[in-house]
């Protein structure tokens, strides 16, 4: 161990630590911008390129994110050198950024505007070049403004380390150097996976969602359209954030009162399609299990994987689920079922909107394949983020409005459907149900722990009725790549692969409050999920009386004609 004090506190830590994270074990918070450090996630963004950590030690300054602690170091955080270089370096930054932040997406959650803040910057001193770069508004995602971004280069980091897509990559040099992409292709044009990761970690505005929420107001004052609204898992644990409840907090009712004092009519559950997708993708697996073909079957559920998929296996795509994703298998049975059977409605007259923790779920809702002629399953999709400016544009006081339940049929679903929204979830729900399927038995304990948890590679062997199905579930990109090149090489022994692109799962998802690279809050999410799922008397898909009925009702059996058509999809190289 190597000994040292910090502003007088002695701290011994192994030798290799960074001043910045000695200073965090004795509560010394040292102001830093482009390093972001996630364990969690095997992510370090360690570039020191900001400067703004700049720290006493010994007889000069040294950038604490990238400075090893040595024996006998004495570290001081705010001596007037170091507060000074800290001001003129954010003052620097500022000369050659917009400084529209009233009008900034990134408005009262940016990391750049927090630290001018924080360190009481009141003029910019210097009046330099700016950065004059077009944004890129080329993607049904992702919207990137290089004049607001800082190099801090963590999204290069998250894009090509841990998502080992590599779309992103610094360009140019000196003054103008930015974050580019190859040849300067626009991000629609590149591989890019619409995972929205990059997002969650940039400090500014520089990465952001593409904003739908002006067309989602236009439907809602289009008196003559019926709007249906559907609410995906991990918002429901997450959109309390954004009013000052903890993370984790389980707001399904206020959110429900929330939604429909905004306007909508129908307010439904992704959840119910959640339960749905689980009986498709269960019989879908059984049949292939039995025919001994086109294993391991992959959930695909989750867009940017697809993406991924597409792009980097085209040779595989005979094993993701043919199942759409739950969002649009909604969409369509909003459409094909709800409108034109339960109320009447012709589904032109309908809007289907959709509120994800994901950025990836606008691209997925425009693909053209997803609906029935010109009819989109899902018309708009929005954000966790972006349903929280809604709310506090109505001027909605979110926090103490009385709970309220989601419209039926739509609404109704099992525990099985909150924990999707958690990594292991869909396949622990899906677990569930082919269990008791293929053994014509009860299955006692509903709870596979072993696909539990922030592990990006989780695995388990479960005995079906003398099957031993062996399973994995996967989050981020780069882990779902080792586990693919396994398969390519016909070295996986797995039978279902579980991947979500967004490391821990939609919790993490590039639509949600932003973490800020505290892992934690995403832990409190899943919790969360998995504390409705164990608080709920059904805990299995197949035993929903309301998607039971739906097949007996409208789509017959499951896996059958109608639900093909409906309910499945095709790939694309
Ligand atoms: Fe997810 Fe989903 S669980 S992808 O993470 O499967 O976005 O929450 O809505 O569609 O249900 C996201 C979350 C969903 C879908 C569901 C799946
Ligand atoms: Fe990379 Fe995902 Fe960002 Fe696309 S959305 S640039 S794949 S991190």
């Amino acid at each position: 161990l190597v000994n040292l004090t910090i502003n007088g506190k002695a701290v011994s830590v192994p030798s290799g630590t960074k001043i910045l994270e000695a200073a965090k074990k004795v509560n010394v918070k040292i102001p830093n911008l482009c390093h972001l450090h996630m364990d969690e996630i095997n992510m370090v963004n360690q570039c020191a390129s900001c400067r703004v950590c700049m720290v006493s030690a010994g007889r000069g300054l040294v950038p604490a994110c990238g400075t090893n602690v040595k024996e006998g170091m004495v570290v001081q955080t705010n001596t007037p050198q170091a507060l000074k270089a800290r001001k003129t370096v954010v003052e620097l930054l500022l000369s050659d950024h917009p400084k529209d932040c009233l009008s900034c997406d990134k408005n009262g959650s940016c990391e750049l505007q927090a630290i001018a803040a924080d360190l009481g910057i009141r003029e910019v001193r210097f009046s330099g070049e700016h950065s004059t770069s077009p944004t890129d508004y080329s993607s049904k995602s992702i919207i990137k403004d290089n004049d607001k971004c800082i190099l801090c280069r963590r999204c290069e980091t998250m894009c090509n380390e841990v998502q080992t897509v590599g779309v992103l990559s610094g360009v140019n040099r000196g003054f103008n150097t930015e974050v580019g992409t190859f040849f300067n292709a626009d991000m629609a044009d590149t591989e890019c996976t619409f995972c929205g990761q990059c997002i969650s970690v940039c400090p500014t505005g520089a990465l952001t969602e593409v904003n739908n929420i002006p067309k989602v107001w236009d439907a809602l004052n289009q008196t003559e359209k019926t709007v249906v609204v559907q609410v995906a898992p991990a918002v429901r644990v997450a959109i309390g954030e954004e009013f000052g409840l903890e993370p984790g907090a389980i707001s399904t009712g206020k959110m429900v009162a929330a939604l429909r004092a905004i306007g909508f009519k129908y307010v439904f559950d992704t959840n119910f399609a959640a339960d749905l997708t689980i009986l498709e993708e269960a019989s879908e697996f059984i049949h292939r299990l039995k025919e001994g073909k086109n294993l391991p079957i992959l959930t695909s559920c989750c867009p940017a994987w697809i993406n991924f998929i597409e792009g980097n296996y085209p040779d595989l795509l005979n094993l993701p689920s043919s199942c759409k994703s739950p969002q649009e298998m909604f969409g369509s049975i909003a459409k094909n079922y709800f409108g034109p059977k339960v109320i009447n409605t012709d589904p032109k007259d309908m809007y289907v909107i959709s509120i994800m923790p994901c950025v990836a779920k606008k691209y997925e809702a425009s693909r053209s394949e997803l609906g029935q002629g010109d009819s989109l399953d899902v018309d708009i999709s929005i954000t966790t983020r972006e349903l929280a400016k809604m709310i506090k544009e109505a001027g909605i006081d979110l926090v103490n409005l009385e709970e309220e339940s989601f419209d039926s049929p739509l609404g109704d679903s099992t525990g099985a459907a909150d924990i999707f929204g958690a990594t292991g979830g869909v396949l622990e729900a899906a677990l569930r149900t082919a269990y008791e399927w293929v053994t014509d038995s009860e299955l006692e304990n509903v709870e596979f722990t072993q696909v539990r948890g922030m592990e990006g590679i989780k695995e388990a062997s479960i005995d079906i009725a003398g099957t031993i199905v062996n399973v994995c579930a996967t989050s981020s990109l780069g882990n779902a790549r080792k586990i693919m090149d396994e398969v390519k090489a016909g070295n996986s022994k797995y039978h279902i692969v579980e991947v979500m692109a967004c490391p821990g799962g939609c919790v993490a998802g590039g639509g949600q409050p932003y973490h800020h690279g505290d892992y934690d809050i995403v832990k409190k999410r899943a919790a969360g999920l998995y504390n409705i799922d164990s608080s709920k008397q059904l805990r299995k898909s197949h035993k929903n009386p309301a998607i039971l009925a739906l097949y007996k009702e409208f789509l017959g059996e499951p896996y059958g004609e109608t639900a093909h058509k409906l309910l499945h999809t095709h790939y694309f190289d």
